[in-house]
C-alpha cells in the first residue's frame, strides 16, 4: 500500500489514525499548490482530485479520509477507533459526522472562500466564507457542551471522532486571521479535551 498525501488536514486525519495503530506505509507527496492533485494521472486515482488517496497492493485506490481509516481498521482492528458494538459504532459515527459536517466542513469552506487559496481552480465567494465561519463558530458550542459532560467526543474513550474534531480545530487555529478568517475557538471544555488529544504520541510533532 501507499498513501498519496500533502501537508493538509485530511491527510493529517489519516496520519494520526495510522499512528494510533502503529501502521507505517510509504507516502507519496502531492503538491496541491502546483495542482498535482488536478493532473490527469492523479484524477484517475481519485475523481474528486483531493488528498489523501490510498493505493492498495492490487493497484486499486481508496479515497475519502474516513473510508481509508475504515479500511485500515478492518485490516488492523486494534486499537479500536470505530466502535465495538452496534450502539457504540453508531455513536462514534454520529459524532464524527457532526464534527465533519458541522465544524470541519464549515471551517474548510470559510478558509477556501475567505482566503481564495484555490482561486485558480474554484470560484471564491467571500460572503459564503463569512456565513461558513459564523456557522462553524456557532456549532462549536455543541461540541463545548458535549465535552463538558463527556471525556471524549463519542464517549469515555478516544475514537476517530476525536481525530476529526481535533484536526479541524488545529486547522482553524492555524488559519486564524488569514483572509479575515475568524472563528473564536477558546472554550474551557474544548481546551481540556484538546490538551488530552493533541498530547497523544499520534498527534505530537504533526
Ligand atoms: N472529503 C475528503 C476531503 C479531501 C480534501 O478536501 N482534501 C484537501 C486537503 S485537506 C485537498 O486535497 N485540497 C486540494 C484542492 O482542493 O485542490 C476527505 O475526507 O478526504
Amino acid at each position: 500500500m501507499k498513501l498519496y498525501e500533502a501537508e493538509s488536514p485530511n491527510a493529517l486525519r489519516v496520519w494520526v489514525f495510522m499512528a494510533e495503530k502503529g501502521i507505517e506505509i510509504p507516502r507519496v507527496p502531492v503538491d496541491l499548490f502546483k495542482g498535482g492533485n488536478l493532473a490527469e494521472d492523479y484524477v484517475a486515482k481519485n475523481p474528486m482530485g483531493r488528498v489523501p488517496v490510498l493505493e492498495l497492493d492490487d493497484g486499486s485506490y481508496l479515497s475519502e479520509s474516513v473510508a481509508i481509516c475504515r479500511y485500515l481498521e478492518g485490516l488492523q482492528p486494534e486499537p479500536n477507533l470505530f466502535g465495538h458494538d452496534a450502539l457504540e459504532m453508531a455513536q462514534i459515527e454520529m459524532w464524527n459526522r457532526r464534527a465533519e459536517i458541522n465544524f470541519f466542513g464549515n471551517v474548510a469552506m470559510a478558509f477556501r472562500n475567505l482566503t481564495g487559496i484555490f482561486k485558480d481552480r474554484e470560484t471564491c465567494v467571500p460572503e459564503w466564507g463569512k456565513v461558513a465561519a459564523e456557522e462553524a463558530r456557532s456549532k462549536l458550542g455543541v461540541f463545548e457542551a458535549r465535552l463538558g459532560e463527556s471525556a471524549y467526543l463519542a464517549g469515555d474513550r478516544f475514537t476517530i471522532a476525536d481525530i476529526t474534531l481535533a484536526v479541524a480545530i488545529r486547522f482553524a487555529e492555524r488559519v486564524q486571521g488569514m483572509g479575515n478568517f475568524d472563528v473564536e475557538l477558546a472554550r474551557p471544555h474544548i481546551e481540556r479535551w484538546l490538551g488530552a488529544v493533541t498530547t497523544r504520541p499520534s498527534f505530537v510533532d504533526r
